[in-house]
């Protein structure tokens, strides 16, 4: 049980689990969560589990109830795990469930922080510095483009089978998102943007992205920003790494770039995601960026590290910046001391780490 004071404030958490190793590391995040709320004494989380998942389609026929939003808003916050079984498309898994959730939920910002802690070696260094460190916000948007899910099949069997995938980008998708990372890049020291895109081969959508990159910066004259297209920002991100800070993209640009950026700065293992709706209309969701990994599942060597961020990341929107910053000041000195799992070249398991995590909190 957790001590409460008057003075406590109190948040209900939806957890969502879900496939693979999810189950593993959302719990890892909620003992930790749950350490910090007794030491802190000024807030409460009750998680409350919700069975979303590959079990709950097979019985049920459908990843999430009718009304999921309705569910959904009955709560501050959503703590997810990971989406993806060995026997279910993953079309059908990812739309069934996370994007069944995103979309409806507006949670069009998408915000991926990736940093290279102390005891995490890059694998890379800055070709002009030397500085081996990564500290990035990639902005995702969460919503549209790639992801709109418009498009369709005809012919099925036949050679002559047709597949379109319709890329949808809207003024006001753009416009949001590009203020959102306008925003987050003028918040930080270096105030440095950079939009990405492939304006040149994709001559509608993405020359819209770049117009309104262009309007949207008018209204930020201390952010310096830049353009770039996606396949050379690949080459930039390994070869200047110290020349990126906040980057912003489309739903699939960034999904690929962070994907990289993690991998960069040691492994996805440390990588989470901020689904959040800007307006605080609806509740927002924060999970690792990581997928099932059937790999690993039920072995007790998965990383916690993303999912544990992840609540630090929830812990600060939900304005609880003190406990935010003493939790990730806690990963950073486990890290630091070694406690790794073999991702991040250690011999650490989950249990270890999260008891690491939380003992490093008692101090
Ligand atoms: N924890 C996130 C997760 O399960 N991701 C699975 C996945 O395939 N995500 C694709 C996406 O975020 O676009």
């Amino acid at each position: 049980s957790v001590a409460k004071t008057t003075k406590s404030r109190n948040y209900k958490v939806a957890s969502i689990p879900a496939d693979g190793f999810g189950p593993e590391v959302v719990s890892a995040a909620i003992e930790v969560v749950q350490k910090l709320a007794e030491i802190s004494k000024t807030f409460t989380i009750e998680f409350q589990h919700i069975p979303w998942g590959t079990a709950y389609y097979k019985q049920h026929g459908k990843y999430v109830e009718d009304n999921v939003l309705e569910v959904l808003r009955r709560y501050n916050a959503i703590l997810f795990g990971s989406v993806g079984a060995t026997d279910v498309p993953d079309h059908i898994s990812l739309w069934g469930l996370l994007l069944a959730i995103r979309g409806p939920l507006q949670l069009y910002a998408n915000v991926r922080p990736v940093r290279t802690f102390p005891g995490t070696l890059s694998r890379l260094r800055d070709t002009k510095s030397g500085a081996p460190d990564i500290d990035w916000v990639l902005v995702r948007e969460n919503t549209e483009g790639e992801y709109s899910g418009h498009g369709g099949r005809s012919h099925r069997g036949q050679k002559w089978e047709v597949a379109t995938e319709v890329a949808i980008f809207t003024y006001v998708g753009i416009e949001r998102i590009m203020r959102f990372a306008f925003s987050v890049a003028q918040a930080r020291p270096k105030k440095l943007l950079t939009v990405v895109t492939k304006s040149n081969s994709m001559r509608n959508g993405m020359v819209l992205w770049d117009g309104v990159a262009l309007e949207v910066s008018r209204d930020f004259p201390d952010v310096k920003w830049d353009k770039m297209l996606v396949d050379a920002m690949t080459v930039r991100m390994v070869n200047s790494p110290g020349s990126l800070d906040t980057i912003v993209g489309t739903n699939l640009h960034m999904d690929i770039l962070s994907d990289l950026a993690a991998a960069l700065a040691g492994s996805l293992g440390i990588a989470l995601s901020s689904n959040l709706d800007p307006t605080r209309k609806n509740p927002s969701l924060f999970e690792p960026v990581h997928g099932s990994a059937f790999d690993i599942t039920g072995k007790g060597v998965a990383n916690p590290v993303a999912t544990i961020w992840s609540t630090a990341e929830m812990l600060g929107w939900l304005g609880e910046g003190e406990a935010k910053d003493t939790l990730m000041q806690a990963i950073e000195n486990v890290c630091n001391a070694g406690v790794l799992t073999a991702d991040l070249g250690g011999t650490a398991n989950t249990k270890e780490v999260t008891q690491a995590i939380c003992e490093e909190l008692e101090k």
